[in-house]
Formats: structure tokens, C-alpha cells, sequence
């Protein structure tokens, strides 16, 4: 069968009501689990006499996710780099090693919302693990969940190292670990997922994360920032309720990104998204330099907007010549109202 948008199932699935009503009205989003919830506290405001706020129906001022029940901050994983431990080889070359168990972990993507998430080290997306191009890197896989995992990291290494089933350890079952090592190789900016089939399941519950090879020269000094974009299916039908980055609907609105005026900025963006083609990453007042994989130190744009498959990431480099507070989000606006928006706010 093919594949059909969900308005077009949902146009599908409404019966004949007749011409252009039927039409207008299946373009309207569905409802979401959270709108009674959004439209009561309105109702509330209102009669309290303190106004909607933001006007967005699906924007709640004022109300966050509990973190700390999560175990993460989206905040924390935006500038949390996991450098791991080293030592040096006999040969003189650094060996960097990290642990990543597997766990199942229940998180509040959105305020009210709850999703049975599948992660590394207990955060979605799992550790932004980053090291420097030519050492040794050595990752222990520990899978403390009830399901087959694996790592599979994008990069070059060989084929035992590349965490698919039927090749090296293969498939890690529930209780077992293994051990993946590798050379840091290319340069730039990658990442790394489950590769256990269903595979669109084994990615959408949340095992995956940003991997980053550094130059050897290394890269300017900048505010560097990690924003994994991605999505939930809260309701398991094969498409999201949620979007955002770093996973956290709105978490970036609810408390914007501090960042200085004319300030190096650099995040590392990667689009890991389920079910939805594309995602992208626009900014407000201002472009940006664009380097896709981070594997160039020449960038390919000067742009406002990339727009990205699953897999594809890039790094994106810019200065806010203006104080003030300036939007991010998906360039999708279905995406964009279902939590993938934030405020960089930028300060003298
Ligand atoms: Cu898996």
C-alpha cells in the first residue's frame, strides 16, 4: 500500500460531507492529547482575568515538563559534551573510552504528555559523544532493557564494528554487552542509533545521539550548542503528536537559549526524526553559515533554512549582530506548533 500523509488518511476517513467543507475541514490539524488540557487552563486564565498569554493554544506559558523525573534538562544536553575518559596507547596514540547501557525509561516530552521511551544512559537523545579525529575509541554496550539492541555509529570503521545484526557481535541481547572500537575518522559532525529491526521503532523510541569527531586543528572558539531534532508517536499510529529538539516540546520557548551579541555561535544539528521525510531549521533576524556533516570547513550556504532527511545533520555558524530575543524552529508549521519552535535570547 502506499504510503499516505496523515491528512490525506484523515480526509480519507471523513465521511461525505461534501465539497469544499469536507475539504477546509481536513486540513485542520486533529486534536492532540494535550488540547482539552490547553483549552481548560485558557478557559481558567480567562475567567481569572489574566489574559491567554501567548495566544497559542498548544504553547502553555509557565508550564514545563518535571526534568528531574525525566533524569535530563534539555537545557543540559544543549552544551553537555561527553569527552569520556582517556589514556594514552603504548603506540602514543589516545585511547578515549564511554559506557552506554540501555534502558527503558518512561519521559514527559510535553507538559502532561508521557512517552515509554527506549535510551542510552537514560536520556533522549543519549549522550553527545565527542572526541578528536585519529584516536581510539572504544565504546562498551551494555543493554539493560528487555528488547535486542545495538549501536550502530555512522563514520568509517569496519564492518564488525558497524552495530547491525549479523555482523561482529550483532544484535546484543537483553543482559549481554559487547564492545565497539574504532578509529575517529572523518572529521565532523555524526551519529549513532540502533540498528535492530523494526528499525523505525528501534530510532522513534530514542536510541540514538550526536557523535562528534573534532579536527585535529580543532575549530574556533564559539558558544557550541547540540540540537538533536526529533519526534513522538505518543499515540503508536505510525506517525508524531510531538516534535522538537532535543525532545522537549517547546522546552527552548518555555526558557530561552541564553547567548551573547556578536558572539561565535556553532550548533551541531541532526535530524534523527521518524516517520516524517524531512525536518528542517530556520532562524530568525539573522543567517547562518551552513557545513553539512561538518566534514568542510568551507560552508556549502548562507541561509536562514536547511531542510533535512533522517541521518543528515550539519553544523550551522553565526554571530547575532542585534540584542533581543529571535525564533527557531521547523520550517514545517505543523511541526513547529507541535513543540519544535525556541528563543535564542541575546544578551549585551
Ligand atoms: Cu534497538
Amino acid at each position: 500500500m502506499p504510503q499516505l500523509s496523515r491528512r490525506r488518511l484523515l480526509a480519507a476517513s471523513v465521511p461525505a460531507l461534501g465539497g469544499a467543507a469536507a475539504a477546509l475541514h481536513s486540513a485542520i490539524p486533529r486534536r492532540h492529547p494535550w488540547d482539552a488540557e490547553a483549552q481548560a487552563a485558557e478557559v481558567a486564565d480567562h475567567h481569572a482575568g489574566h489574559g491567554a498569554g501567548s495566544g497559542h493554544a498548544d504553547f502553555r506559558d509557565g508550564q514545563s515538563v518535571d526534568h528531574r523525573a525525566n533524569g535530563f534538562d534539555p537545557h543540559e544536553i544543549l552544551r553537555d559534551f561527553d569527552w569520556g575518559t582517556t589514556r594514552r596507547l603504548a603506540s602514543g596514540q589516545v585511547l578515549r573510552e564511554w559506557e552506554l547501557v540501555a534502558t527503558e525509561t518512561e519521559i514527559e516530552v510535553i507538559p502532561g504528555v508521557k512517552y515509554a521511551a527506549w535510551s542510552y544512559n537514560g536520556r533522549v537523545p543519549g549522550p553527545t559523544l565527542r572526541c578528536r579525529e585519529g584516536e581510539r575509541l572504544r565504546i562498551t554496550f551494555v543493554n539493560g532493557s528487555s528488547h535486542p539492541h545495538t549501536i550502530h555509529f555512522h563514520g568509517i570503521h569496519p564492518a564488525a564494528m558497524d552495530g547491525v545484526p549479523g555482523l561482529g557481535a550483532g544484535e546484543i541481547a537483553p543482559g549481554d554487552s559487547t564492545v565497539y572500537e574504532f578509529d575517529a575518522q572523518p572529521a565532523g559532525l555524526h551519529l549513532y542509533h540502533c540498528h535492530v529491526r523494526p528499525l523505525a521503532d528501534h530510532i522513534a523510541k530514542g536510541l540514538y545521539g550526536t557523535f562528534i569527531v573534532d579536527p585535529r586543528e580543532g575549530r574556533e572558539d564559539a558558544d557550541e550548542m547540540v540540537m538533536v531534532l526529533n519526534g513522538f508517536d505518543t499515540n503508536f499510529d505510525r506517525a508524531n503528536e510531538v516534535y522538537a529538539a532535543n525532545s522537549i516540546g517547546f522546552a527552548y520557548m518555555n526558557q530561552p537559549i541564553v547567548t551573547k551579541r556578536n558572539e561565535l555561535v556553532r550548533v551541531y544539528v541532526v535530524n534523527v526524526l521518524e516517520f516524517d521525510l524531512i525536518n528542517s531549521f530556520h532562524l530568525h533576524g539573522n543567517l547562518f553559515d551552513y557545513f553539512p556533516t561538518g566534514t568542510s570547513r568551507t560552508p556549502s550556504e548562507f541561509t536562514d533554512t536547511v531542510m533535512l532527511c533522517q541521518g543528515q545533520r550539519g553544523i550551522l555558524e553565526w554571530r547575532f549582530p542585534h540584542a533581543g530575543k529571535f525564533m527557531f524552529h521547523a520550517h514545517q508549521s505543523e511541526f513547529t506548533e507541535l513543540g519544535w519552535q525556541g528563543f535564542f535570547e541575546v544578551v549585551d
